[in-house]
Parts: structure tokens; C-alpha cells; sequence
């Protein structure tokens, strides 16, 4: 199929962009700006992209916007010095139906180098040929997503809010034995497990604490202090994942064809980038990941990108500051980083009070990525509609908006563990 410059009719309320400061953020569709996204099927020449190889080509050169200008090239693939070092094993886990693993992944020689600690939860039964398995970042330690005594507590250092610090979860940055479990709710261990799927889970922190330090720390530390188009954080993170995959393919019990990347909020930012650049990742979701993530940034709904540089500043390269308020100038938009999974499954999820992630702008992200999928013989989302609530629709190109606030839920879990099993 054959795309245009989509041009998109949206009420017009012409205010001069000056008029915006990050204060004013829009919640009314009525003050959104008009925009033109950018074509996912033009070449940057204006030719059109007809066929599949056509879509490699373009495909390339879209990575390569996104690396220019948003997220930050990565300077680096898998590290020779990179090892895999098993810690624990557990047998009988969540009352003898899993198999519990930490493996330690160093990313240079010695002990002292960065590292990152991968719990793998899996059902005691595998089947021939392994089990679907999600990679899922996760923000407060693996030890947050259970409250089990068998997860090991993170040594890395971690975020502290206000309510971790009061509880005694988190004291000096460092997590205590009252942070286990301060997860859980996002990560339905014995559902993914009784739904014959395994859950692949990293600290995000262990790849770069998540603060704005001039990159002294972290794999930027002993990759070198990135230029101003070289990876931010959420390039660092998704980096990450891409490891965390490395190690699960020495693994004989994982499904090497049904890895999922799997991130809430900023971590859907993250899960998205990552499954563009990593084509072994053969599902992608982005739940409620809004600004830089699935949401479109030309329609500037809720948080948008001079709020998103100015509050983390760490997060993408220093060129996508030439964005802030200039989203228009942008060479792409967010349909085509959604477009970038293609022709794998991706997975847009929003919830309907999470307003500050634009949930219209995520479904229209999906929406737009859909020619994409048609190009290359998929079927995308099967409707131009918002579904209602709680109503998943679509098939290689995947989207429900559901009640409630920016969370991950069960409702989530459950489309993400049908999804995983469709492929
Ligand atoms: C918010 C940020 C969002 C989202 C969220 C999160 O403060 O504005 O872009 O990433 O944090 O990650 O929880």
C-alpha cells in the first residue's frame, strides 16, 4: 500500500506556539494544535517505500532519525567482556509451580564493573521447544515484584519517593527488606506462570540510575560520556533489555520465537525503543508510555517534549532538545517508532485517566503505524475508531484504553499473556 503525508484534521485553534509554556498543558482536544505527521512510508527523498525490501531500506533510515534526534545512538552492541553468572536457583517456587533463577550479567572483566541482575520466573513444566517469555523492566528492584524472601534485595542504588522513605522501603538509596513485594500488583507472577509464560525481570537502575548526573555512572560510565546525539538513559535501558535477551538465548527452556520487551510508563518509552532497534524481540509493548513513548508528540497532549526534557533531562539526547516547543520541526513522530516493531506484534496500551500520557495520541500512534504492517501482509488495527473502554482490538497491531489510572493492571496482563500466546 502506497502512503502519503498524513494529513490530519483536527480542530484548528491557532494559537502562536509562543503563546505555550509548559505550564499551559492542553487536556482539550479543542486546543490541540493542527499537525501533519510525517510519512512512515516515504523515504526521507519524498519517494514512496512499495514493497518489503523497500521497507529494510526505510526502516534503517528511520532507526537512524530516531537514534539522531530523539533517543541518542548506542555506541555499543554486545560487550566482548560480557558474562553470564548464575547466583540462584530455586525449585518449587510460588508453592512448587515455578522455578526460580538469578543470574548475574557482567558487562566487563573484573567483579567490580557495571552489572545487572536478571530473575527469571518460570513454570516448573516446560514444554518442548520452551515457554513465551516477557523481558520486563522493572522500577524498584527485582525484590519488588514478589514479596517472596527468595528474591535477592538490590544492591544497586534506587529512587527514593517521599512514601519509601516515610515506610523505611528505601533508607540512604539503598532498598530494605520492606520494599519486597512494593511491586507486585504490576507483576502477576502466578498468572503469567499458570498461563504457561515466564517473566525475564531487570532493575532499570542497574543499567543507569535513573538521575541526572552527567552520565558519570552506570554503562555510560564504562562506555564513555555520550555525545550529544549518543544514547540518553531510556537508550541506555533499552540497551539493557537487549542483553537481558542475550543471556535468555543461552537458555533451553525459554522460546527463543516468543520473547516480549515489556515496560510501564517510562519503561514503555524504553520497551519501545528497545524493540525497534532489536529484532529478536518478537512482541513489543508500551504500556501507558505516553511522551516519547507511543503518544504522538505533534498533538502536544498532556506532557509534551519541552516538559518531558526539562523535568528529565537525562532520558534523550541532547538534540531532541531542539524540539521544545518546535515539535512540528521533528523528522518523525511517534506512529513511527510504533511502526518500527513491523511486521512483529506490538502492543499500545493506555488507561482512560491517565491524561498526562495522552491516550488519543497513543492510539493514533498505533493507528498511523498500521500501513506499515499492511505493506508487509498484516493486519493492523482493524478499526480507525477509539474502541470503548476496556475493549482490546486488533491483531499485529494491538491497543485497549482501560479504566482506571497509569498503572499496570490485570487487565493488562491478561491481553499481554493472550497476545504472547498468539504468536
Ligand atoms: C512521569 C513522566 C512520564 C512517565 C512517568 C513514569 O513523571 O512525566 O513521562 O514516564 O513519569 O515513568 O512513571
Amino acid at each position: 500500500m502506497r502512503s502519503k503525508a498524513l494529513p490530519l484534521l483536527f480542530p484548528l485553534f491557532l494559537l502562536p506556539m509562543s503563546a505555550f509554556s509548559q505550564d499551559d498543558v492542553i487536556y482539550d482536544e479543542a486546543l490541540v494544535p493542527a499537525y501533519t505527521l510525517p510519512a512512515p512510508l516515504l523515504f526521507e527523498d519524498g519517494s514512496p517505500v512499495r514493497t518489503p525490501e523497500d521497507w529494510r531500506k526505510r526502516r534503517a533510515e528511520l532507526l537512524d532519525l530516531f537514534a539522531k534526534h530523539v533517543y541518542g545512538r548506542t555506541p555499543v552492541g554486545r560487550p566482548d567482556t560480557m558474562r553470564f553468572e548464575p547466583r540462584k536457583r530455586v525449585e518449587g517456587f510460588l508453592g512448587g509451580k515455578a522455578t526460580l533463577e538469578e543470574i548475574r550479567i557482567h558487562f566487563s572483566e573484573g567483579a567490580d564493573g557495571p552489572f545487572l541482575d536478571l530473575l527469571v520466573v518460570k513454570p516448573s513444566q516446560v514444554p518442548a521447544g520452551g515457554v513465551p517469555t516477557f523481558v520486563g523492566l522493572n522500577f524498584t528492584g527485582n525484590h519488588g515484584v514478589h514479596p517472596s524472601p527468595e528474591i535477592t534485595i538490590t544492591e544497586s542504588w534506587v529512587r527514593a519517593r517521599k512514601d519509601e522513605i516515610e515506610t523505611g522501603q528505601v533508607v540512604d538509596h539503598r532498598a530494605t527488606e520492606k520494599s519486597r513485594g512494593n511491586q507486585a500488583s504490576r507483576w502477576p507472577l502466578e498468572r503469567i506462570v499458570d498461563a504457561g509464560a515466564a517473566l525475564a525481570t531487570f532493575y532499570y537502575g542497574d543499567i543507569d540510575p535513573d538521575y541526572d548526573d552527567g552520565f558519570e555512572n552506570g554503562i555510560h560510565a564504562l562506555f564513555g560520556k555520550p555525545g550529544p546525539d549518543e544514547w540518553g538513559s531510556i537508550g541506555a535501558w533499552a540497551w539493557g533489555a537487549s542483553r537481558a535477551l542475550d543471556c535468555l538465548e543461552t537458555d533451553p527452556t525459554i522460546d527463543k520465537g516468543r520473547v516480549a520487551v515489556m515496560g510501564h510508563s517510562r519503561l514503555g518509552k524504553t520497551a519501545l525503543w528497545a524493540g525497534a532497534q532489536d529484532e529478536r524481540f518478537a512482541m513489543v509493548i508500551s504500556n501507558n508510555s505516553g511522551c516519547g513513548g507511543a503518544a504522538l508528540s505533534r498533538r502536544r497532549f498532556g506532557e509534551r517534549v519541552e516538559r518531558i526534557n526539562t523535568s528529565f533531562p537525562h532520558w534523550f539526547a541532547d538534540t531532541f532538545l531542539r524540539y521544545n516547543e518546535n515539535e512540528a520541526a521533528l523528522p518523525v513522530d511517534q506512529h513511527q517508532l510504533v511502526a518500527l516493531a513491523a511486521p512483529r506484534l506490538v502492543y499500545v496500551a493506555s488507561a482512560v485517566e491517565d491524561r498526562w500520557a495522552d491516550p488519543k495520541g497513543e492510539f493514533l500512534a498505533a493507528l498511523h503505524a498500521a500501513p506499515v504492517y499492511e505493506l508487509l501482509g498484516q493486519k493492523g488495527l482493524g478499526t480507525a475508531e477509539h474502541p470503548p473502554l476496556d475493549t482490546a482490538v486488533g491483531d499485529r497491531v494491538r491497543y485497549h484504553i482501560r479504566s482506571g489510572k497509569h498503572d499496570v493492571t490485570d487487565y493488562d496482563w491478561e491481553q499481554y499473556l493472550k497476545a504472547i500466546h498468539s504468536l
